[in-house]
């Protein structure tokens, strides 16, 4: 027997697996090479989603529905490759969601984690276990499995973020489990702030015990600090011939990703950067926050500006050229890949 090909089929052997089929069974020669490829054969592609076409569109949804309706006003970014399914990637669910001026998404919870990256607008809130952040447009903002969580808008703007989910994954392990609070918003136990003034300034509580530190104790990464990080370390001089200046989000608990089942980062590319071919197991979903460029995925070339969402599927090769500074916010599932032994990564030559 072959990897690649499965063995012949005679008219013995056809009779044969015609038979099995009534009993629920198959032979594994005729399906050995789907089954076990020799790498990532992913049916996702490599697609781009212009901000302002999906905007336009969530903001006649804002007419139709509102947020308190819909539970979540969101447009899902389904990848072309995946019609139908509610993916961006084979494991990942991506949306832009709408929070209008004095809306409210009533608190609710589900073993889903998300996370939200802020795309327009400024003062909205969400609230994770009754704890409120205030977001403005390049936010990252998590929200761990089975954690209440609600949203409103007390500013006179509409809000817009990019929500990523691990829905598909969750969905495969049919590990899905969700209710509402049955109130708009769920108790406020702490300030607005409280996490990041305990977890997120180099420093931990005297005293305090980690307990469970699969997620982040810091819900709330705002976009002003992880810019000017990347500002700093344009100093440095020290590009990644892939990556340019690439940081990821990190649990100050443990080190390690901010939430078990997605890992997110933030890269500066400067102008005129062309960074070298790249390919990792991980499909990533990315958005630039600032700057124009293009990225070749594969066949596919993908020209973005602000705000524009696009995506890499699993093993094909990334090339990003930056016009102007960029600064390329991203997402995928490694996390996960990585504690079941599965992450890899080819960086060419480079
Ligand atoms: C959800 O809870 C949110 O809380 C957004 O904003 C999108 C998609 C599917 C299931 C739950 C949110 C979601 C979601």
């Amino acid at each position: 027997m072959s990897m690649d090909n499965a063995p012949r089929e005679t008219p013995e052997r056809r009779a044969y697996y015609d038979r099995l089929e009534p009993q629920d069974l198959s032979a594994l020669w005729t399906k050995f090479s789907t089954l076990v490829t020799k790498q990532p054969k992913s049916r996702a592609t490599a697609h781009l989603w212009r901000y302002a076409a999906v905007r336009d569109l969530l903001m006649e949804a804002g007419e139709l529905i509102t947020a308190k309706e819909a539970e979540r006003r969101v447009l899902i970014l389904e990848n072309p490759g995946l019609p139908g399914d509610g993916r961006v990637t084979s494991s990942l669910y991506a949306g832009l969601q709408l929070v209008l001026p004095g809306e409210i998404a009533p608190a609710h919870r589900h073993t889903q984690t998300a996370l939200r990256f802020v795309m327009e607008g400024e003062g909205a809130h969400t609230a994770v276990d009754g704890e409120k952040t205030v977001m403005k447009p390049g936010d990252f903002v998590i929200t761990p499995n089975w954690a209440w969580h609600d949203h409103g808008n007390d500013s006179d703007r509409p809000m817009i973020w990019m929500d990523g989910l691990d829905i598909p994954l969750v969905n495969f392990l049919d590990a899905s489990f969700a209710e509402g609070y049955g109130a708009d918003e769920y108790p406020r136990a702490r300030p607005a702030g409280d996490n990041l003034a305990r977890f997120g300034q180099g420093m931990l509580p005297i005293g305090w015990e980690a307990g469970d530190t699969r997620n982040s104790p810091v819900f709330s990464y705002p976009y002003e600090r992880s810019r000017e990080t990347l500002e700093t370390l344009r100093g440095t001089g020290e590009w990644d011939a892939c990556h340019g200046i690439k940081m990821r989000y990190v649990n100050p608990a443990n080190g390690d990703w901010a939430m078990p089942t997605m890992g997110a980062c933030l890269q500066l590319l400067p102008r005129g950067f062309e960074t070298a071919a790249y390919r990792s197991t991980d499909a990533t979903v990315f958005t630039a926050t600032e700057g124009r460029g293009r990225s070749t995925i594969g066949e596919t070339v993908l020209e973005w500006g602000p705000r524009d969402i696009f995506v890499a599927p699993s093993w094909a090769p990334v090339r990003h050229e930056a016009d102007e500074d960029a600064v390329l916010f991203s997402f995928s599932d490694r996390p996960v890949q990585e504690k079941l032994g599965l992450w890899r990564e080819d960086r060419g030559n480079a």
